[in-house]
């Protein structure tokens, strides 16, 4: 089994598709450890994407995360990482195939619905920045 960290980000939330992503999340085997509903301060955003502080699109990143509620959540599933990532689909959603959460829900590069780790360190290093080892158990 392994873990990884999701997030429903903004647009999807607003939009009201919390529900139907959490419903695609658990139909495709994943366990939801834990889940919580935050808004993002502008200091956990900058912190969670402090690897692209240097792109150009940070501050515009940082602005979109920051701009309604989302969902953090950890999953657990049998190679849960890419399995993920391959429900959510590519970063960029007109390059998404059918069927991927980002296909169906995201709008843009910058507003595509739904964060996941990309590898077992950051996923560690992810679930740890926004859940505690007792919320993991
Ligand atoms: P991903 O792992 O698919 O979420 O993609 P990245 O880690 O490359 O990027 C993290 C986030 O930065 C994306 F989800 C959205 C944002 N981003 C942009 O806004 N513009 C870009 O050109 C690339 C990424």
């Amino acid at each position: 089994m392994e873990r990884t960290f999701a997030i429903i980000k903004p647009d999807a939330v607003a939009a009201g598709n919390t529900g139907r992503i959490i419903a695609m999340i658990e139909e495709n085997g994943f366990k939801i450890l834990a889940m919580r509903k935050i808004e993002m301060t502008r200091k956990q955003a900058e912190g969670f994407y402090a690897v692209h502080r240097e792109r150009p699109f940070f501050a515009s990143l940082v602005k979109f995360m920051t701009e309604g509620p989302c969902v953090v959540m950890a999953l657990e599933r049998e190679d849960a990482i890419a399995a993920w990532r391959e429900l959510m689909g590519p970063t960029d959603p007109a390059k998404a195939p059918e069927g991927t959460i980002r296909k169906l829900y995201g709008t843009n590069i910058e507003r595509n619905a739904v964060h996941g780790s990309d590898a077992p360190e950051t996923a560690a290093t992810e679930l740890a920045f926004f859940f505690s080892t007792a919320d993991l158990l």
